[in-house]
């Protein structure tokens, strides 16, 4: 193989998911679900910050712009891919990342978010297929800063885009994008101009080595499990910040055969990435610079494995409740809309049904690696780069879970049957 220098979405996405119990801190129903946001203590920050005055530029394949739990958070934004001016996702890794961030919360609507007064930029620079191109990657970035001016707010970018395997590169840098001068060039503009840039670490689960020591504005994020470990496809190294929550990550999801207003699951580092842009948005709209904020994330993460930073997990693990400097008592409810204990039903299981992410071989040079429509058939296969850089590729299979899903039936759950698949 030659060069292959694209940018990839690291993420994996499960099936839809049914509601759940309803909580004190928000009446979404699927809250209960929300392992991540809870882990990060989102819930308590709200007390301190929503984020508003913040806007968060989602560079990705575009946000479901009709989604019930996100479209009154949206400002306009664009489409650099097809170059109409929609933003409207037409792939679904935009909006599992959008609503991480900053869906509408506390609106008995799906899900909360880290930052729910926050606004989302939906930039669309990544395609249907999960291919993009740097030059549109580029322009995205170059368009935030514009957009964030015009509208007088301060701007984080969610970059949840990866470089895929540098082949001709070892180790691996990350962050892969600053690979591309155009987009080096841009991001560092971006934070010179008061931007916190947020990438992702990538799910190549090889050590990495760091590709640029002076990344001031940015900071890159891997992937955490539910025991607070590095998942194990969550590139490390010394270009890693931190971790965020990254598997099983219950959002908002747009996908071309499933109906409206739906939601599903993800694992991967993007769908860490904006745990952090969120957590920056509650701080910056409190005042903080850009730099002071991504200052505080580092400084107030859970320190995980060896004492002090470390090349699996960066400064640890985001705590937003701590960079709030608020604790973890029981939280209030936002003050926009309060929330109301109705009792709700019992959770349920989410079916984990990820998706594919076969990196689409393409002549563009940026990719992302995920495909996150389930096939009618109800089976489907996630290839994940795998570590040592190898050419075989792990693929899950997932089973039949995804149509009883959509009815509700209760308690199905169907884990992961691991395959392997070679690719490439
Ligand atoms: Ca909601
Ligand atoms: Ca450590």
């Amino acid at each position: 193989m030659g060069l292959r220098r694209r940018v990839a979405v690291p993420l994996i996405i499960g099936a839809l998911l049914v509601p759940s119990a309803v909580s004190a801190a928000s009446n979404d129903p699927r809250f209960a679900q929300q392992w991540g946001l809870h882990r990060v203590g989102a819930e308590f920050a709200w007390t301190s910050a929503t984020g508003g005055g913040v806007l968060i530029a989602v560079i990705d394949t575009g946000v479901d712009l009709n989604h019930e739990d996100l479209k009154s958070q949206l400002v306009p934004g664009t489409d650099f891919v097809s170059g109409d001016g929609d933003a409207q996702d037409e792939h679904g890794h935009g909006t599992l990342v959008a609503g991480v961030a900053a869906a509408a919360t506390n609106n008995s609507k799906g899900i909360a978010s880290v930052a729910p007064g926050a606004q989302i930029l939906p930039v669309r620079a990544i395609n249907q297929d999960g291919v993009g191109d740097p030059d549109h990657v580029r322009q995205a970035i170059d368009y935030s800063v514009g957009r964030a001016q015009e509208l007088g707010r301060k701007l984080v970018i969610n970059l949840s885009l990866d470089g895929l395997n540098d082949e001709d590169s070892d180790p691996r840098p990350i962050p892969l994008l600053l690979a591309d001068p155009r987009v080096d060039t841009a991001i560092k503009n971006a934070a010179g101009a008061g931007a916190a840039v947020i990438i992702a670490a990538g799910n190549t689960g090889q050590a990495t080595t760091s590709y640029d020591a002076d990344r001031a504005g940015i900071l890159v994020v891997g992937a955490s499990d539910r025991n607070d470990g590095r998942w194990q496809f969550s590139s490390y190294g010394p270009g890693l910040d931190l971790v965020a929550p990254g598997v099983e990550v219950v959002s908002t999801w747009w996908s071309r055969d499933h109906g409206a207003n739906i939601y599903g699951s993800a694992s991967g580092t993007s769908i860490s990435v904006p745990f952090v842009a969120g957590t920056a948005s509650l701080l910056m709209s409190q005042g903080m610079s850009s730099a002071q904020a991504l200052d505080r994330i580092l400084k107030s993460a859970k320190d995980l494995g060896p004492p002090g930073r470390d090349d699996e997990h960066g400064w640890g693990l985001l705590d937003t409740a701590a960079a709030l400097g608020v604790p973890r008592t029981q939280p209030t409810p936002i003050p926009t809309a309060p929330a109301r204990n109705s009792g709700g039903s019992r959770p349920r299981t989410q079916a984990t049904a990820p998706a594919p992410a076969a990196p689409v071989e393409s002549p563009s040079p940026f990719a992302v690696p995920e495909n996150l429509n389930p096939p009618p058939e109800l089976a489907a296969e996630v290839a994940i780069s795998p570590p040592e850089g190898r050419e075989t590729t792990r693929a899950i299979n997932y089973g039949s879970a995804f149509l009883l899903l959509l009815v509700a039936a209760g308690h199905i759950l169907r884990r992961f049957a691991p395959g392997m698949i070679g690719l490439r």
